[in-house]
């Protein structure tokens, strides 16, 4: 042992010396670029996107999963990802769908009793005050079974999900009014409002309906308040994106429409297909809501109800001049305010052009009651020269707009260009362009959809990124570039593969606004932010039975499960709670059952809890999933599933292992020297203004609930001892060796994060 080490450092100091051993002097930047055909050009991209270890990213980016049913954080502008958060989807490293707290959560998603375990997202919204994103909460809804669901950025956990009460799909969610007062879902294919009601195609006109829900989202209980929530019926147009007002057309939404044709496909009965009749006419709907006035109408008692749900119908929105039509070019597909509240753009996906509306325009025919026509359903229709302001011809297949930190200066994807298109909308102009690769869905800027773009950066989520990454299958990844609009030019700066689902929308947020927690209170519930009733505090471990439900009222702390021993009869029904007892940050524990298919995730204070039926007799080791100290893999325990009838054999005990008094005394010795090594690092810790610190005060908190455990211990191997017991003795001493280790560990990590940060000697 003793050689080795030398050895070891002899040939540090060799190669530290004389570089001996390595094949080179360390490479040039030029060496770099030559060898790996590094351009100028990649090198600036390079520094303004490479993050060196242990720095941080300026923008947090929330993306939509696509059909994974979950979102996709990941940092701007390193594009490292930082999490996949599950929301729709079960997903087992967070617990979710594995764990009883979660599987509530999912059951709010399920439709007419029908477990639904996917979801399709498309478009996350960030909560805001005054227009500004605010960092709080994240909604992003469901398009194939339509729901919208609620995710705390307190501790990113997906907290509810709502069933749209009156919709067969939607599309057109999740998008916020400007204080988070609503959020906005729209319909996308027209079916009838009744839940389970069939009426056949031919009366698609009559029967079918198209809509556009605000939920109500109240911000101090951080749910939607179904009760409050409402729908507002529209006609059997497919709704599709749909952007609230702000600043002076704060109160009012905008929602666009494509197939206002009315048009009903269906080849195998000799129809021309739906996306033949769907695009027929040239122009489609952008409907314009007022929906301040509507929550008031809804509130005096003027919605009809359908399905428990509050329903403003057409007639009743006409009649209170709260609902308008404007045609719009063809097969339109976003819609999105300016950051002033002024313009509304929309993209004629099959038009090259981007058209500008105006909201003062809009206002001002509405007011004269200016119209051109009405619709089949009676809505007024107010004509588009009268509410242009203007049109801009862009390029091929213009979709979606986000906004720069600069006045006027939009970007607009062009999918069938794959390109890129900056202009600005208050003049008129094409300004720049750059391609993408391949096929650019949604384009994302920094708080590009709120009153207060950061501008900076942009980025592409391609739909296509056929060569651009190393294959892997004919499933592809999907690309995300990143581009910097710093400058008057474009510039491409990275691709980034995202290999889960195909995100459509995604929102990004200067980092600094997010303050998620690093712990629960101890004993928290987090799906419902309450005190869970499974909670246990040290020494208040316990094991209930009740007929054959057994609950287990357990605890998680490094690196031990309480109870180790878990003993049930074949068929209990065994409930397992367990709670998180550490206060250090990134202090988590797994639990498992082999073979029960439950999984948990314990963050630092939270309680989780496990159900099954244990349904076959037999032996199930359980432990913890998280490597979470040096003695992580004994962090264990055995659920014991006895046969009907069986009874211990009355002498058995289990086995022993043979210890002698030297074990023991060499026991001490280890103990007394690692005593020594904490009172170090404990008299280090308390010569300095630790108490400054709020996380160090919590790793000391941990480290003296472990150090607090050593008396029990030691009164059990001091007794043994005395009964010359030496297998118990050099057991128990063991355990008091553990305590120790563990405190040590959060105590040099706490000194270290100490000198790290500037503690200040007070002693
Ligand atoms: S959508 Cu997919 S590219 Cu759902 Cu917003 Cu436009
Ligand atoms: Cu706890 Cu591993």
């Amino acid at each position: 042992m003793m050689k080795s080490l030398a050895v070891k450092a002899i040939t540090v100091l060799l190669v530290a010396t004389f570089g001996i051993g390595t094949a080179c002097a360390a490479e040039s930047l030029q060496d770099v670029m030559k060898r790996r055909s590094l351009s100028q050009q990649d090198l600036l991209s390079a520094a303004k996107t490479y993050t060196p270890s242990g720095k941080r990213d300026e923008f947090v980016a929330f993306s939509s999963g696509g059909q994974s049913g979950q979102v996709i954080i990941y940092g701007i502008p390193s594009m490292r990802i930082l999490k996949y958060l599950a929301v729709f989807t079960p997903e087992p490293w967070q617990g979710y769908g594995y764990d009883e707290e979660s599987k509530e959560v999912l059951k709010g998603g399920w439709i007419d009793g029908k477990e639904i375990t996917w979801g399709d997202t498309h478009h996350p919204a960030i909560s805001e005050t005054n227009g500004q994103y605010d960092g709080q909460f994240l909604f992003i809804n469901d398009k194939a079974n339509p729901r919208i669901a609620v995710i705390d950025l307190r501790d990113y956990e997906t907290k509810q999900i709502v069933v749209n009460p009156v919709f067969k799909s939607e599309h057109g969610g999740a998008f916020v009014t400007p204080n988070t007062d609503y959020v906005i879902e729209a319909s996308q294919y027209a079916a009838p409002l009744e839940p389970k009601k069939f009426y056949p195609l031919e009366e698609f006109n009559d029967k079918y309906r198209g809509g556009i829900t605000y939920w109500k989202f109240d911000r101090g209980a951080g749910r939607i308040d179904t009760s409050k929530s409402f729908s507002i019926e529209l006609p059997p147009y497919s709704q599709d994106l749909s952007d609230a007002g702000k600043g002076p057309s704060d109160g009012w939404s905008f929602t666009n429409s494509f197939c206002s044709e009315r048009y009903v496909g269906g080849i195998e009965r000799g129809r021309p297909p739906f996306e033949a009749g769907c695009s027929a006419k040239d122009t489609d709907y952008m409907h314009v809501i007022n929906w301040e006035k509507a929550a008031k109408l809804v509130a005096q008692g003027k919605a009809k109800k359908i399905n428990g749900h509050d329903v403003l119908m057409i007639d009743t929105a006409v009649k209170e001049g709260i609902l308008f039509l404007i045609p719009e070019p063809k097969s339109p597909h976003g819609v999105d305010v300016t950051p002033d509240g002024k313009f509304i753009i929309v993209s004629g996906k099959l038009d090259t052009h981007v058209s500008v509306f105006s909201f003062e325009k809009i206002m001002a025919a509405i007011k004269a009651g200016k119209f051109e026509s009405k619709d089949p359903y009676g809505i007024p229709v107010i004509s588009m020269q009268d509410t242009l302001h203007t049109q801009v011809a862009l390029g091929l297949g213009p979709l979606h707009t986000q906004y720069d930190s600069k006045k006027c200066i939009a970007y607009t994807s062009l999918y069938v260009d794959s390109q890129v298109a900056k202009w600005d909308y208050c003049e008129g102009k094409v300004l720049d362009k750059i391609s993408v690769h391949y096929n650019i869905g949604h384009l994302m800027t920094m708080e590009g959809d709120s009153v207060n773009p950061k501008g900076r950066y942009l980025v592409a989520l391609n739909k296509l990124a056929i060569d651009r990454f190393n294959p892997v299958g004919p499933l592809h990844p999907q690309n995300h570039q990143l581009i910097d609009i710093s400058n008057d030019k474009m510039q491409l700066l990275y691709d980034m593969p995202l290999p889960l689902g195909e995100p459509h929308y995604a929102v990004a947020i200067e980092a600094s606004k997010l303050k998620p927690a690093v712990r629960y209170k101890v004993g928290t519930n987090s799906r419902t932010d309450k005190p869970h009733p499974g909670a246990a505090r040290a020494g208040e471990e316990r094991i209930e039975r009740n007929g054959n439900k057994v609950t287990v009222y357990g605890t998680l702390i490094r690196s031990h499960i309480t109870p180790e021993i878990i003993e049930v009869d074949v068929g209990d029904e065994v409930t397992i709670n367990l709670t998180n007892l550490e206060r250090a940050e990134d202090e988590t524990h797994g639990f498992t059952v082999s073979t029960y298919n439950v999984h948990a995730s314990a963050e630092p204070g939270k309680t989780v809890s496990v159900k099954f039926k244990a349904d076959k007799e037999g032996v199930y080791p359980y432990y913890c999933t998280e490597f979470c100290s040096a003695l992580h893999l004994e962090m264990q325990g055995y659920l014991l599933v006895k046969p009907k009838g069986w009874k211990p054999a009355p002498s058995k005990e289990i086995a022993k292992a043979t210890y002698t008094e030297e074990d023991y005394r060499a026991t001490l010795k280890k103990i007394a020297d690692t005593q020594a090594v904490i009172d170090v690092v404990v008299g280090y810790i308390t010569s300095t203004n630790y108490k400054d610190f709020p996380d160090v005060v919590n790793m000391v908190d941990d480290a003296t609930d472990q150090l607090n455990r050593i008396a029990g211990a030691k009164t059990k191997y001091e007794a043994a001892a005395a009964k010359k017991d030496w297998e118990q003795a050099n057991l128990w001493a063991e355990q008091v060796f553990q305590y120790q280790v563990k405190a040590a560990d959060i105590g040099l990590r706490a000194k270290t994060y100490l000198e790290q940060n500037g503690a200040k000697k007070v002693k």
